[in-house]
Order: structure tokens, then C-alpha cells, then sequence
């Protein structure tokens, strides 16, 4: 197969991208051979500051623009997505080493929150209220609120910036991305195709309404510190997050944070094996377990766990691992070299921490950052169970109450997403009440990966409390206002005060 970075040049190139080339910047190497594909400079200050004054202007055209039309432009968007989805999944497998299905599943994830935006820009819902004062109106609008920052990690590349973009251009908003630095290209692909749809849609698309900044933290940051910028939406690592929310938080801004997950699975005496096989497998090595919502802890009823552990056991061992470009590669790379070595040290850590490798863990001799899926039996929820590592290694750990098992799913500081497998009515309502999971997402016989555009995405405690993409999560994206018009020909005052002047 010819090499990754060939590949990546010859989609961009179809795509119709041309990087500006430097010799020594942000390189790109592909985690699939670790091939170089070039460099990239990164934003300068002043290049940062005119995206924002850009985005300024753009934002005093936009609004202006009604909500139903802005929807039309993200109707564009999803109609060239949806004809440049083979290239840019493509160049998500090159760039991110996802598996084809997958890069195709990220950019079909763009497409549907396109679709999704499109109906949403009908239904920016307010209020009327009931006034207490005669002769009066009240009601509740909600108006755009200014340019946006979107820093998106390098996990899902592309479909992050379209949870964000489809929202913010339909509530009015102009959109600066951040790319993660392990991922730019395929951002400028996103970048051109935003670009076609723009153009179709004419003049009313104003300059700079969405645009992409290349670089590492030192742009995030500048971004996150202007007061130009009403809202930051971050997603990456709780680290990261904790110094965006600071920052914005320093003068007083809008943070939307998705950050680390620590998914677990409850799996009961009733479970389907079958089926819980099959989603383990999926929710703990795609994406080579670099989903926020891989699944990275099974708490298993002991009853049960040997049985399941064995299973689970001979499915990990004839895991296609590889070429994520091939047909029948189930575990595609790592995203780079640290994080094989991440994945190794956590495994260290494991067994200091009386963990016993049930199967995995070993690098693969070849070019590319690939390591074996593994299995790790703990005897308790120690520090590193407690802690995502960004990589494929599933923690199991056994209980014989289900309260005991839900108060271990909570026991950890990120609260995303959480699932429980059981036949049994009551386990599951209980698992979904006030007194069962604490995230942000909580399925029933379905892994904790995988969520669909229409519920609203993200979670609590570390994992940072915003929501995006479905559900009412545009509201982020707006300026609530309380209107109050008097149309009578006095001027009662509320709470029945009396100034008679
Ligand atoms: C992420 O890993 O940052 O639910 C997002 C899922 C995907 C999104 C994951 N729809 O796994």
C-alpha cells in the first residue's frame, strides 16, 4: 500500500486543499506508518488577531441575516459534506488512523448534525409570558451571541467542529476553529469544503464566518483570554479544559466543555453475553480506544465473570489489528508514539497496582503506533483505573450488589458516559434514576460509545458539564433576552411599587 503520506497529499489534492508547506513547523506524520507528510506554520498573534477582528465583522453581517436562511447555508454544508465524505473519511483514517467504517461514521456524524441545525434554524424557540402589569407584553428571545471559539481534539477530528459549527451558524454565530495540532489537515479539507458551500449560498455569507486557526495551546489560549469571543467551546482533556475554563472564566466568558470520560459497563447476571461481547468490543477497542466514551472499566457480577473474562479473552485475540486502511481492520493505530507509551505505562501501573494482564498490551513490530488490545483484571478501583488512559485497555472488576456496582461506576472523577447490560426491569430503571449513574449519558444493552446527533452530548464532574450538538444545546450558543413592551397608556411598576413623581 503506498505510503500514508502520499495518501494524505493525493486527497487533499482531489479535495482540491493546497497546504502552504513550510520546512520546520507543525509536522504531520500519520500514525499509520508514520510517514511525513509536511509542516505546517502555525498562527502567528497578529494572524490570530485578524481572525477575530474578521470574525468581529462577520458576526455584525450575520445576524442580520434571519434565522431560516442561516439554516439554508447549513444545508450546503450538509449537501458538499455529504459528496466529500469518501475524501475527508479518508483523510480522518490518514490523519487520526481511524478505521475506514469509522472515518466514513465521523463524517456521516457531520451530516446528520448539519441535517439536525437545518430544523433547528425553524425552531430557535422562545416565550411569552404572562404579565403582571396590564398592557404589557413579556416574552423570552433568544438573539446570537458572537463569534465562537471551537478547540477540538484530535480523537474525533472533524465531527466535533460540526456539532459546534452547525449550531453556532444557525443561531447567528461566526465560528474561529482550533484544530488539534495532530490533526490541521483534514481541518483545512473541512475548511475548503464550508468554503464551496458558502459560495454557493452567495453574498450573504460574510468574510470570515467560518474560519480555521492552525497551532498548539498558545492559540487555544489566546483565544480563550479575548473578550471578543463570548463563548469557548473546548473538548480534549480535563487538563486542557481546566486551563481554557480559567481563562475564559478570567473575564467572565462562556466555556462549553466536553472532556475525559472513564466509561464504565455494569453487566449483570441477566445480561446478554452475547450481545454484551459484541458492545464491549466495540465501545472498548474502536477507535483504538480513543473515544471520549470508550469504554474503559467492566464491572462485571462475579457470578458471571470468568465465563464473560474467557470470552472476552478469545474475541481480543483474534482482533484484526493493522492498516486502517484495509478491509476486515477492526484496531487501527494510536494517534503517536506517546501514546503507546502511555498505554504501556498505565499497564505498568496496573500491575504495580496488583492488576493481572488478562491478554495485549504489546507494541506491534511494525511502522505506525499499534498495540494489541488488553484485558487487565483489577483487584480493586485503584489510581489507574481511576484514570483515562487515552488508549485501549479495559479494566475488569467484580461486585455482587448492584448497589455496590453503581457506586463503583461513580466512584471516579469523569462522569460522561456509563451503561448497564441486564434483562431485569428494575436494574436498569434503578441504573437510570436519580440514585443510579451520575453522567452525562446512561444507556440500556447498549455500550457506552456511539451516541447518536439528537440527545444532547457531554457530562459531569470532570468531564466538564456542557452539552452539545442535539437536544436544546443551541441555547449555549445564544443570548437569552427578557423583553417586556408596555402598549398601555400608563406606567404601572412591578411588584406594585409606587413612585408618583
Ligand atoms: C468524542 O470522543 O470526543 O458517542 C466524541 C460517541 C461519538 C462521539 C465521541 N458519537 O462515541
Amino acid at each position: 500500500m503506498t505510503s500514508a503520506a502520499n495518501d494524505l497529499r493525493d486527497t487533499l489534492t482531489r479535495l482540491g486543499v493546497q497546504p502552504e508547506w513550510v520546512d520546520t513547523g507543525q509536522v504531520t506524520r500519520s500514525p499509520v506508518d508514520g510517514s511525513r507528510a509536511g509542516a505546517l506554520a502555525a498562527a502567528t498573534p497578529e494572524a490570530v488577531e485578524d481572525a477575530i477582528a474578521m470574525a468581529t465583522d462577520a458576526f455584525s453581517a450575520w445576524r442580520r441575516v434571519p434565522a431560516p436562511r442561516r439554516g439554508e447555508l447549513v444545508r450546503l454544508l450538509g449537501e458538499e459534506l455529504r459528496i466529500a465524505k469518501d475524501d475527508l473519511a479518508r483523510l480522518v483514517t490518514l490523519e487520526a488512523g481511524k478505521i475506514t467504517s469509522e472515518g466514513l461514521g465521523e463524517v456521516q456524524e457531520m451530516i446528520d448534525v448539519c441535517d439536525f441545525a437545518v430544523g433547528l434554524s425553524r425552531q430557535l424557540y422562545g416565550l411569552t409570558l404572562p404579565s403582571e402589569r396590564p398592557g404589557h407584553h413579556m416574552r423570552e428571545t433568544w438573539q446570537p451571541l458572537g463569534p465562537v471559539a471551537v478547540i477540538t481534539a484530535f480523537n474525533f477530528p472533524v465531527a466535533v467542529w460540526a456539532w459546534n459549527a452547525a449550531l453556532a451558524l444557525v443561531c447567528g454565530d461566526p465560528v474561529i476553529w482550533k484544530p488539534s495540532d495532530k490533526t490541521s489537515l483534514v481541518a483545512l479539507a473541512v475548511q475548503a469544503v464550508f468554503d464551496k458551500a458558502a459560495a454557493r449560498f452567495g453574498e450573504d455569507a460574510p468574510a470570515g464566518l467560518c474560519q480555521v486557526v492552525i497551532g498548539g495551546a498558545e492559540v487555544g489560549q489566546a483565544l480563550a483570554r479575548d473578550p471578543r469571543i463570548p463563548l469557548v467551546s473546548a473538548t480534549g482533556s480535563t487538563r486542557m479544559g481546566k486551563a481554557v475554563a480559567v481563562d475564559v472564566a478570567g473575564r467572565l466568558g462562556r466555556s462549553l466543555l466536553e472532556l475525559g470520560g472513564n466509561n464504565a459497563m455494569i453487566l449483570t447476571e441477566t445480561a446478554d453475553l452475547d450481545m454484551a461481547v459484541r458492545a464491549i468490543a466495540f465501545s472498548a477497542v474502536g477507535t483504538c480506544g480513543q473515544r471520549c466514551t470508550s469504554l474503559r472499566r467492566l464491572l462485571v457480577h462475579e457470578d458471571v465473570a470468568e465465563g464473560l473474562i474467557a470470552r472476552l479473552k478469545a474475541a481480543y485475540e483474534t482482533l484484526p489489528v493493522g492498516d486502517p486502511r484495509e478491509a476486515g481492520t477492526l484496531v487501527g493505530p494510536l494517534i503517536d508514539e506517546a501514546a503507546v507509551d502511555a498505554v504501556q505505562a498505565a499497564l505498568k501501573q496496573a500491575v504495580a497496582e496488583g492488576g493481572e494482564v488478562i491478554t495485549g498490551g504489546q507494541r506491534l513490530d511494525r511502522d505506525g503506533a499499534y498495540v494489541r488490545p488488553a484485558i487487565v483484571q483489577m483487584p480493586e478501583q485503584s489510581a489507574i483505573v481511576r484514570h483515562e488512559t487515552f488508549g485501549p485497555i479495559l479494566y475488569v472488576l467484580t461486585w455482587r450488589e448492584l448497589d455496590q456496582a453503581i457506586a463503583m461506576q461513580n466512584a471516579v472523577p469523569q462522569g460522561l458516559s456509563s451503561c448497564i447490560f441486564t434483562d431485569r426491569l428494575r436494574e436498569a430503571e434503578q441504573f437510570l434514576s436519580a440514585w443510579g449513574s451520575d453522567c452525562g449519558i446512561a444507556n440500556v444493552n447498549i455500550g457506552p460509545s456511539g451516541a447518536e446527533i439528537g440527545g444532547a452530548f457531554g457530562g459531569e464532574k470532570d468531564t466538564g458539564g456542557g452539552r452539545e450538538s442535539g437536544s436544546d444545546a443551541w441555547k449555549a450558543y445564544m443570548r437569552r433576552q427578557t423583553q417586556t413592551v408596555n402598549f398601555s397608556t400608563s406606567l404601572p411598576l412591578a411588584q406594585g411599587v409606587r413612585f408618583d413623581v
